[in-house]
């Protein structure tokens, strides 16, 4: 059943992950009060109050006690009558008490129904929903920021709203002269269309870059990699502070990569840092393998760390390496700092030298690197389109701007027109004002439970 012909039902689900200390069920609908009535006794609840209550749980059961937060509507997160019990967080308690809901015919919540209604409800618009899963997974403060300002700030919708009320009036005129074609170039102000295509695609290009800055920086993945035995896992213990990775003299000593998230402090981004296999020549077929890994996870890596022995002559390893990796401009780190430095190490060019072993120029390759991710971050004072859907539809509206501007000097009138309506419908779906209810149940499908 689609979530629109849902709508008259009361439905419930819990809104918090298992393990916490509280669980909270969220219960929505015009059902809520006869529910709570038959689950707590009480026949009256002050809005927003909350109010302490035993749950009956069924003849089984033993009660549970819970604090019941009660919202009339319309003020409510959905804009509908609205409860939500708080309970101890185990388990087995929110299975007891959702499964004693459903007998008292409230019906399990679908993912994102909550959000859902809110929109129906005009409580929030649809860009700011789809913020919504980005806000709940947020890693670090940077993507919470960056989340909370497309679910609050409306950065897009600013100017996409009164971009669409002129693709509303040219879809009209449009259509009229559909009727009339040989008044098209007297009522269908081709350079006017051309201006609007413009100022959509000013809007729109900028989100779509921005978006993917965010997708991508998202968790950004920091590669070590470099010949064998020049400190490579040692470099990576270190920074994680932790004895994670087998450091030995014996060359080839990492084959499966390893990877481990790690924090930043500033910006404070998580990212995730991989240990991998030295790069040579070798006849192992085991080491051979952990090579080919270390080139594939290379080439979906943001960053690459190029580190080298800096107490020792520059190898045909190192210098393939570096070749290897100078596309994707690594940071060239020489290690073994605490060593008398090699006169040749100079020759691979390096941004730093350091030790892994005694932590020397360890904090100023940390700074070096977050200069690297903070330079690929999205910037926040511009949209971005958050959820997958949103941006299919930008990609989308996109490619009929460039199809609209294509047709303008064809002389096709009946293409044009269908043109226009395309550009404006998909700029309808991305300002929320879409009447497709398709839309709406792919937006919501990825939404958690309880929200
Ligand atoms: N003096 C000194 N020794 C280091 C330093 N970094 C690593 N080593 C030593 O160099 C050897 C190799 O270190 P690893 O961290 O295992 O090297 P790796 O690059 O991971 O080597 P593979 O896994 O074989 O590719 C070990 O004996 C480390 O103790 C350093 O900064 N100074
Ligand atoms: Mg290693």
């Amino acid at each position: 059943m689609r979530l629109a012909e849902r709508i008259g039902l009361t439905i419930a689900a819990p809104a918090t992950a298992t393990g916490g200390a509280i669980a909270i069920i969220r219960i929505s609908g015009p059902a809520t009060s006869a529910v709570l009535k038959k689950l707590t006794g009480h026949d009256h609840f002050v809005p927003r109050r909350a109010t302490l209550c035993s749950l009956d749980l069924g003849p089984r059961a033993a009660a549970e006690q819970a604090i019941v937060l009660y919202f009339a509507a319309p003020a409510s997160y959905t804009g509908e009558e609205m409860a939500e019990l708080h309970l101890h967080g185990g388990a087995g308690t929110v299975e007891e008490t959702l499964s004693r809901l459903t007998e008292l015919d409230a019906t399990p919540a679908a993912p994102g129904e909550f959000s859902f209604r809110a929109v129906v409800n005009g409580k929030m618009t649809l860009a700011q929903a789809a913020a919504i899963p980005d806000l709940v997974a947020t890693q670090d403060r940077l993507q919470a920021d960056i989340a909370r300002r497309a679910a609050y700030g409306g950065l897009f919708e600013q100017v996409a709203v009164p971009l669409l009320t002129q693709w509303d009036e040219l879809d009209t005129i449009a259509n009229a002269t559909v009727d009339f074609p040989e008044q098209v170039t007297e009522h269908l102000p081709l350079a006017k269309i051309s201006t609007l295509i413009e100022e959509t695609e000013r809007l729109l290009v900028p989100a779509l870059e921005n978006t993917q800055r965010f997708d991508r920086a998202a968790t950004p993945r920091i590669l070590i990699a470099g010949r064998p035995n020049v400190g490579k896992s040692l470099l990576f213990n270190r920074l994680l502070c932790l004895d994670r990775a087998i450091v030995s003299p014996e060359p080839g000593t990492t084959r499966d990569y390893l990877t481990a998230l790690w924090q930043l402090p500033l910006p404070a981004v998580t990212v995730e840092l991989c240990d991998t296999a030295g790069l040579r020549d070798t006849a192992s077929g085991i080491e051979k393998e952990g090579i080919t890994r270390t080139l594939t996870l290379s080439e979906v890596s943001e960053h690459i760390v190029l580190l080298f022995d800096g107490s020792d002559a520059p190898t045909a390893a190192d210098i393939a390496a570096r070749a290897l990796f100078a596309p994707k401009k690594p940071l060239v780190i020489a290690n073994k700092a605490d060593l008398a430095r090699h006169p040749e190490a100079e020759s691979m060019a390096p941004d730093l030298f350091i030790s892994a072993l005694t932590g020397e120029g360890v904090p100023e390759m940390i700074t070096l690197l977050a200069g690297r991710i903070m330079a690929l971050l999205p910037d926040a004072a511009l949209p971005i389109l958050l959820h997958a859907e949103r941006r299919r539809v930008a990609e989308r509206l996109y490619a009929a701007l460039e199809e609209l501007r294509s047709l303008l000097f064809a002389g096709d009138l009946a293409l044009l027109v269908i043109a226009i309506s395309r550009c404006r419908t998909l700029l309808g779906e991305l300002t929320g004002r879409s009447d497709d209810p398709d839309l709406y149940e792919r937006i919501f499908s990825s939404f958690c439970l309880g929200k």
